[in-house]
């Protein structure tokens, strides 16, 4: 039989945003950001949606329903930590110091010089589960080097049924790597249902199989989130190896842009998670307290839509990346082969050496 841990999701609010669990020790202008992250992934998210469906924005995945694990899984992290994600850890990567005009201009198809490389992310990435290794390899390698630095992975429901993700996944374990693994469960990979991924009635209990703690967690809850993430990223530095965490929650909208969630989603399913939303809970919780006043709060709504509109607006003000550029950041030192192929592209499109 196994541990609790790994079957019942741990909670600090309840839907309805009253307490039932420890409350992380937090000063209060901390646990006020944590909501002011949340209100600004879903401006952002939605904008974002807008924006593609209006023409001016790539294809796009929205993170709306995911605010509290997203904000809860970034957190914790030092600035010396790690982060390394996919395309759904957009609000992550913002808490975790890439600003947001970098992601859009990724979304908008620029390259540039996106990511500071003080915010210890890597790029965001889109092949499902590949970078749950280079995750594993960073935490590996910031031992080796004497670092105290931890890794964070962060990866879906879909990319934890990934070869890649076992074989990080048991390397970790073995080597007892500083690496935490959080799996987002919104219960979807695309239009593949959770139960399609695994018989295992929880995805964190597979971490038993590699010989270290998996944690389940209500995602939709970001103090719970912070909490267990909290926990397991001081475990790791301390040496006591990987922790596996999945937080349980819910897209709200398609996959992407590209996606029609009514052709396999019933209806009923959205309208019970959206019933545990996320932000809702949380600032019912902060206006309890009194760490909250309505004033306050529409203050909050209104300072994050005029910051995404402002990086909106300036990413609008930008020239389309010269094609040639994408050679530029592969290797810090080009290859030959890079070479012939920059210049092939710049006499294609015209361009020359820009930047
Ligand atoms: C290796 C690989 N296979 C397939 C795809 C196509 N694909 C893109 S997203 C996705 C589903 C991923 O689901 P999940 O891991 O649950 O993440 P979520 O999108 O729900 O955050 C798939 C199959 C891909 N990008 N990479
Ligand atoms: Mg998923």
């Amino acid at each position: 039989m196994l541990p609790d841990l790994f079957l019942t999701p741990r909670q600090v609010l309840a839907p309805d945003g009253t307490v039932v669990g420890p409350v992380p020790d937090l000063p209060p202008d901390r646990l006020v950001g944590f909501l002011r992250w949340m209100y600004l992934g879903r401006y952002f998210s939605d904008r974002m949606v807008n924006l593609q469906r209006q023409g001016r924005m790539g294809t796009f995945g929205p993170i709306a329903g995911q605010e509290a694990a997203s904000v809860g899984l970034a957190a914790p992290l030092e600035g010396r930590d790690w982060l390394v994600g996919s395309y759904r850890e957009l609000l992550s990567y913002f808490v975790k110091g890439v600003p947001m005009l970098a992601l859009m201009q990724v979304y908008r198809g620029y390259v540039g010089d996106q990511y500071p490389p003080e915010a210890r992310c890597l790029p965001i990435q889109i092949v499902i589960g590949a970078h749950i290794t280079h995750a594993v390899g960073i935490a590996m390698a910031a031992r080796i080097a004497g670092d105290d630095a931890v890794a964070l992975a962060a990866f879906g429901d879909g990319a934890s049924s990934e070869g890649d993700v076992h074989e990080a996944m048991n390397f970790a374990g073995v080597y007892k790597a500083p690496v935490v693994f959080v799996l987002q469960n919104n219960h979807w990979a695309i239009s593949t249902h959770r139960s399609r991924q695994s018989a295992a009635a929880t995805l964190a209990q597979r971490a038993a199989g590699y010989g270290f703690p998996g944690v389940v967690v209500d995602g939709n809850d970001v103090l719970a989130t912070y909490a267990v993430v909290k926990e397991a990223v001081d475990r790791a530095r301390a040496g006591d190896g990987p922790t596996l965490i999945e937080a349980i929650t819910y897209r709200y909208g398609a996959h992407t842009t590209a996606d029609d969630p009514t052709r396999y989603r019933p209806d009923e399913e959205l309208k019970e998670w959206q019933a545990r939303d996320p932000i809702t809970r949380y600032r019912r919780f902060l206006l309890d307290r009194g760490l909250l006043d309505e004033a306050a709060d529409r203050q909050l709504q209104e300072q994050v839509a005029a910051e995404v509109d402002a990086a909106v607006e300036q990413l609008e003000a930008m020239s389309p990346t010269p094609p040639e550029r994408i050679f530029d950041i592969v290797y810090a030192e080009p290859t030959p082969q890079l070479r012939a192929q920059r210049a092939e592209m710049a006499a294609r499109t015209g361009g020359g050496r820009r930047g």
